[in-house]
């Protein structure tokens, strides 16, 4: 909860004025500090006191991961370098990596928001947290750490692979609640089942997240490991894990706005979207000191809801993502996001939830092509069997997507497993 002085859940105007007078603040402190806002300010003929609430947010520039970049590593950055008590930063698959950094009241305020999320998923200070998050230039690891110890529970630093030892630890240490991405708790739960050590673990909660996954996915994880699943999201450009996370409605992830201010655009107008409607979510740092952003535009899409939840917190809440602009592909003009591949599949009976997209390019049409583990038995049964699943699966997938998908079956363990985040597609035409 975001309390107000009284210890009652602020109101959307205390939200306001809270977040107006932080903005101000920040606002003045970036331009005297940051060259390039300052630059960007005076182009767009801006001066701080022009911004006197967050009604005036849209007055403000955008930043987008390219300007990180043009400034590599630390051109952003609005304190000193002494000031700056840790960097991190996000691999990027093209390019150079972006660099964050970070003040000890920086990390403070990051491991408080996390503490707040472990809250909310009922993580308490008797809970051991096994952190299966990578530890290093990755905010995973060390940010859910740091809020595993503000919140007073145990953290049990595993970081990513190795995951005979992470079981081992996991009953030895007897885990209460996992932290990790999706696709690498669905890989422990198959270790787990194939070991005959499901009925083993105390596990009761999974924090999950730094990359899609569906509500499928969710409930598949749930019965699965018998654990009650949370969904965790953040961004390193921001802070890291700890940006927002859902409760046990599940009905949305809420944002921890006294620190993020939330805009949703179209990202084509960059104007904001009716609310309800999906568009990109665009950040705006309230209170970071190292790294204060304008208006970062995180690619993430989402829509955004002012409602109070059922759970009582009357913090915005976004949906749960559909996907990332960069994510959705377009297959023979149709939009297609691999979150509406896992929905799909995970309705079937026999089906895992691994797969793999593989798009291509055959003349001038484009192809997709879906990979997809199904139980044993289907391998030594009658070869009609594996015939009539296939047909029934690229039904549904053409249903669900609305082209025509080329679907084969695959035995078990077939597609690569991930440690961190998943790759769920292969696109071969853009390797031509
Ligand atoms: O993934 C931070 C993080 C670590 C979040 C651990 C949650 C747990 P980056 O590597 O910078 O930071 O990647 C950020 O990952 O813009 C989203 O596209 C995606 N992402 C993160 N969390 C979620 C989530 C970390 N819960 C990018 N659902 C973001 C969907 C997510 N996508």
């Amino acid at each position: 909860m975001i309390w107000n002085e009284t210890k009652e859940c602020m109101s959307r105007d205390e939200m306001t004025n809270l977040q107006s007078s932080r903005l101000v603040k920040m606002v003045n402190r970036v331009y005297h500090n940051v060259e390039f806002y300052r630059k960007k300010m005076q182009q767009m003929g801006i001066e701080p006191g022009d911004i006197t609430g967050i009604e005036d947010l849209n007055k403000l520039p955008f930043t987008t991961k390219a300007d990180l970049r043009d400034n590599y590593p630390f051109g952003l950055f609005a304190v000193p370098k002494s000031d700056i008590a840790r960097v991190h930063a996000s691999s990027g698959t093209t390019g150079k990596a972006t660099v964050v950094g970070y003040t000890k009241k920086d990390i403070a305020i990051w491991s408080e928001c996390v503490a707040r999320i472990l809250t909310m998923a009922g993580v308490t200070r008797e809970d051991s947290i096994q952190v299966c998050y990578g530890y290093g230039l990755f905010t995973g690891g060390l940010g859910v750490h740091y809020g595993t110890e503000y919140l007073g529970a145990t953290a049990i630093p595993m970081s990513t692979g190795n995951t005979e030892k992470q079981l081992n630890i996991m009953m030895d240490f007897g885990a209460t609640v996992l932290a990790s991405t999706p696709s690498y708790a669905m890989h422990l739960a198959e270790a787990l089942e194939e070991t005959g050590r499901l009925d083993k673990i105390k596990l009761k909660a999974a924090i999950m997240g730094a990359e899609p996954w569906t509500d499928n996915m969710r409930t598949h994880l749930e019965t699965k490991l018998n654990i009650h699943a949370f969904d965790i999201y953040g961004l390193s450009e921001v802070m890291g894990p700890g940006v927002a996370g859902d409760c046990i409605y599940h009905k949305g992830l809420h944002i921890q706005e006294d620190h993020f201010l939330p805009e949703v655009i179209d990202p084509h107008t960059l104007k904001p979207v009716e609310f309800g409607e999906v568009g990109e979510l665009v950040f705006t740092t309230l209170t970071k000191e190292a790294l204060p952003l304008f208006r970062y535009r995180t690619k993430d899409l989402t829509s955004i809801s002012y409602e109070k939840c059922e759970c009582g917190r009357t913090q915005a809440r976004i949906s749960r993502f559909k996907g990332r602009s960069d994510d959705m592909l377009i297959i023979r003009g149709v939009n297609v996001f691999p979150s509406q591949v896992e929905s799909a599949l995970l309705n079937i009976d026999g089906v895992k939830p691994q797969y793999l997209m593989v798009v291509d390019r055959v003349g001038n049409l484009d192809s997709l092509e879906v990979l997809v583990e199904v139980e044993e038995r289907y391998f030594s049964d009658e070869i009609r069997e594996l015939d009539k699943l296939t047909k029934k699966i690229a039904k549904v997938l053409q249903s669900a997507l609305g082209i025509a998908v080329k679907v084969k079956l695959v035995e078990p363990k077939t597609i690569e497993r991930s440690e961190g985040k998943a790759k769920r597609v292969i696109d071969k035409r853009k390797l031509y």
